[in-house]
């Protein structure tokens, strides 16, 4: 099968066990999450080879999410458990609606122990694509060197790179992101964005000025995710549109990892741009019908079921 790469922090994720404000919750459910751990356990439960690289705390937390990872089929040749940094966490508040907060418990993440000198050629061989997001550029000044290393190799041996701005407002200002992406944008082969994000990055998201920004940075492939709102694609100079599909939310969060994974899969399989899309909402859809961030994320023969192309015995 297909190999896919990805490079990010990871959290213990508490999710609440009641909606509302989290100062009125006293309990919560230990979970884990990360956009890039996310991401990964997509690709890994739809049947990707996947690799992630990371550093974890040497506590008992970091303990949890390597096991769980590790559990999940993730190759984790790259991952470090590292003594003296706490792994990060991220307590959950969530609505009725299923939208929510996020608090940060960061400051101190494992992951400002790796450096440039970890990134190597060889890391990536066989690799067909090398997925990033903004979350990992968010958490320390030194993170955007290490991702333009990781994209040099990419580029020199013609690696697809699959970009999400994920922006994280809480970890960095916006004038400190756009600096960071426009770094990024030119070596990027497949954005997939929220549509709130690329607005915000771009200042004006009409379909000029996104066809302008694709050219200039020689996007291939643009990918506007807008929740239950749908999708929207430029892709080698056409539109596409897909409208979501309905379902009962209960927890947003990991849906836009999802739908990448998905994406990624779909891509990788030489699925159409259409079946692409529709494959796509479907994964971030069936997230978000589960508490936590990646317990909603199917196997493939879900999402078959989900379209209608198999029938799963269930009795
Ligand atoms: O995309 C999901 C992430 O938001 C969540 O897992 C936490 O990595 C995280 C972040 O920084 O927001």
């Amino acid at each position: 099968s297909k190999i896919v790469w990805t490079l990010g922090d990871a959290l213990i994720t508490f999710n609440p066990s009641t909606t509302g404000p989290m100062r009125y919750v006293s309990s919560f459910e230990r979970k884990v999450g990360g956009a890039e751990l996310n991401f990964a356990i997509g690709c890994a439960r739809l049947g990707l080879q996947t690799k992630w690289m990371s550093r974890l705390g040497g506590d008992e937390f970091g303990k949890v999410i390597y096991n769980f990872a590790r559990g999940e089929g993730i190759d984790m040749s790259f991952v470090k458990l590292v003594e003296g940094y706490p792994t990060s966490l991220n307590f959950k508040e969530i609505r009725e609606d299923g939208s929510g907060k996020t608090f940060y418990y960061r400051n101190q993440s494992p992951i400002l122990t790796l450096s440039e000198d970890d990134i190597s050629k060889g890391m990536f061989e066989g690799v067909d694509v090398i997925h990033l997001t903004g979350v990992f550029l968010a958490i320390a000044p030194q993170n955007l060197n290490i991702t333009m290393r990781v994209l040099k190799i990419a580029k020199e041996n013609d690696i697809t790179v699959s970009f999400d701005p994920n922006i994280r407002l809480k970890l960095w200002t916006i004038e400190e992101a756009k600096r960071a992406y426009a770094k990024i944008f030119p070596f990027v082969d497949i954005l997939l964005t929220g549509f709130d994000e690329i607005e915000l990055i771009l200042e004006n998201a009409s379909k000029d000025s996104l066809e302008r920004f694709a050219s200039e940075n020689d996007i291939a492939q643009l990918i506007i995710k807008d929740g239950s709102n749908g999708v929207q694609a430029y892709i080698n100079e056409n539109w596409y549109k897909k409208e979501a599909f309905k379902f009962k939310v209960i927890d947003t969060v990991g849906a836009g990892d999802g739908f990448d994974a998905a994406y990624i899969y779909s891509f990788l399989n030489d699925m159409s741009i259409d079946e692409r899309l529709t494959f796509a909402n479907a994964v971030g859809g069936l997230v978000t019908t589960v508490s936590g961030d990646n317990e909603g994320l199917p196997e493939l023969e879900d999402v078959e079921a989900f379209l209608g192309k198999r029938k799963i015995i269930e009795r």
